[in-house]
């Protein structure tokens, strides 16, 4: 994360804030406003109450989501992909800057971190980019994920994390055996960690391999102090601790990516055993609310990476897909595709209606439509769709539980749109305006 600091710092994409700031609404005033302007990462050195800095927005600008895959918008997919393909063992080494403060039992105090309290109605601090690390207690293979976590008090900690989400899989395992798990809560990681820890990696792989396939290098690791883990080498701070079986409390409200809040319910916890970190350690905030936040653009590109390839397993005509952020990075999916046969369009969207991220708005466009550009692909419904026979409603799918208007009884309803140009029709002569591409960007140009 130091090193990738010193870029945005080299890119001038990282502004300093001296002024005093309160850890309720303040850090999540800053990241709030980086969001929504595409402005810089802020680092907030004076925080009320706190020795600690906090580093926000880090991801707030799809900019330095590109950044951080090393990645232009064209190849980001292919990075992730690529990671896949060619994942790197991480490295075991002996000892880390992230455990050069080790606090045990009693002592170790998680509130003495600047953890925020990010929305008006969240029920407390949150960590919201602490990677949750845990093993499949039958297979001992590990996984990382990103799961928000409540700061309940000194040594406990709420966690919210879809049934889908593989640490539901280790905690449902480790219930079953009457056991508690093991987990490491690594915060102010490399961001190729948070990026695979944000993807949708399959069960079974370990995402800090994906991470080592990113970096091109494997990642390093430290074993925990009081649990079986490893935790990167390099994190600024360091949670260990267990959840003990069939333990549930309350957990929530947040402020969620659909933009609204979310209740997390009967919940399992976090029993705090050691905290380990830097000497000097800097704390990760990032923001989840009303899109675009750092949550959408940390899953934004490998989400289209996962996709893409599962839909291009059936059907190899598809050009380009893409989850906007206005469908909390999940309930809009927008494909492009040089549909060749009658009824392939209809096929893909059913296709994609059935997929394990389960939008509930598919549009199929053509592949001159920009699926990057809403604008493009809300022209491309206007002028290609015929609603009474392009579009396609199937009731009764698993609903997506933050999503406030699926059914009391969770399920909802989908709708794929064919805003591809009917097959074998001609259409008119779209608009052009001849030598557009030979004018320089005038908007920079009055900017510099
Ligand atoms: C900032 C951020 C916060 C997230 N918070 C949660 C969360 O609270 N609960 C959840 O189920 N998923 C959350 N996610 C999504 C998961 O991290 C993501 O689905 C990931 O694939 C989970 O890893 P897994 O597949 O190994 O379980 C969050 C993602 C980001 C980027
Ligand atoms: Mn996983």
């Amino acid at each position: 994360m130091r090193a990738f600091i010193a870029k945005l710092k080299d890119r001038d994409d990282l502004v300093e804030i001296e002024k005093e700031e309160d850890v309720k609404f303040g850090v999540g005033a800053y990241i709030r406003k980086v969001s929504d302007t595409d402005g810089p990462a802020v680092l907030l050195k004076n925080i009320r109450g706190h020795s600690v800095p906090v580093l926000g927005g880090l991801f707030a600008s799809r900019r330095r989501g590109l950044w951080a895959y090393e990645a232009q918008e064209e190849g980001a997919l292919d990075t992730y992909l690529r990671a896949l393909r060619n994942p790197h063992k991480p490295k075991l080494v002996s000892n880390g800057p992230c455990q050069e403060i080790i606090k045990k039992e009693e002592s170790a105090d998680v509130t003495v971190f600047p953890n925020p309290v990010y929305s008006e109605l969240d029920v407390g601090p949150y960590i919201t980019m602490g990677v949750t690390i845990s093993k499949d207690p039958e297979t001992g293979i590990r996984n990382a994920g990103l799961y928000r976590l409540q700061v309940k008090d000194k040594r406990r900690l709420g966690l919210w994390a879809s049934a889908f989400q593989h640490v539901s899989v280790h905690l449902n395992k480790a219930e079953n055996q009457n056991r508690p798990l093991e987990v490491a809560v690594a915060l102010g990681v490399d961001p190729s960690v948070l990026l695979a820890a944000a993807s949708k990696t399959p069960y079974g792989m370990d995402e800090y391999e994906v991470a080592g396939g990113l970096r091109m290098k494997p990642l390093e690791l430290v074993k925990c102090k009081t649990v079986d883990l490893e935790v990167p080498s390099s994190s600024e701070i360091v949670i260990e601790g267990n959840v003990p079986p069939n333990v549930r409390e309350e957990e929530g409200p947040f402020g969620e990516v659909t933009g609204y809040y979310g209740d997390g319910g009967q919940s399992p916890v976090i029993e705090i055993s050691a905290i380990t970190h830097r000497r000097d350690p800097i704390y990760l905030a990032g923001l989840t609310g009303m899109p675009t936040t750092d949550n959408h653009v940390l899953k934004g590109i490998s989400y289209d990476a996962t996709v893409y390839e599962e839909l291009r397993r059936t059907f190899p005509d598809v050009r380009a897909v893409h989850f906007p952020s206005a469908g909390g990075t999940r309930n809009i999916l927008f494909i492009s595709m040089e549909s060749r046969y009658e009824g392939e369009t209809k096929a893909i969207i059913s296709a994609a209606l059935g997929l394990n991220s389960r939008p509930k708005l598919v549009v199929v466009v053509d592949p001159d439509i920009n699926v990057y550009d809403p604008v493009k692909v809300l022209w491309a419904i206007a002028f290609h769709s015929q609603p009474a026979k392009d579009s396609v409603i199937i009731e009764g799918l698993p609903g997506f539980r933050l999503d406030p208007s699926i059914d009391d009884d969770g399920s909802s309803s989908a709708l794929g749109i064919d805003a591809t140009r009917p097959l074998g029709r001609k259409f008119p002569e779209m608009v052009n305006v001849p030598g557009v591409e030979n004018i320089p960007d005038l908007n920079r140009l009055t900017r510099a």
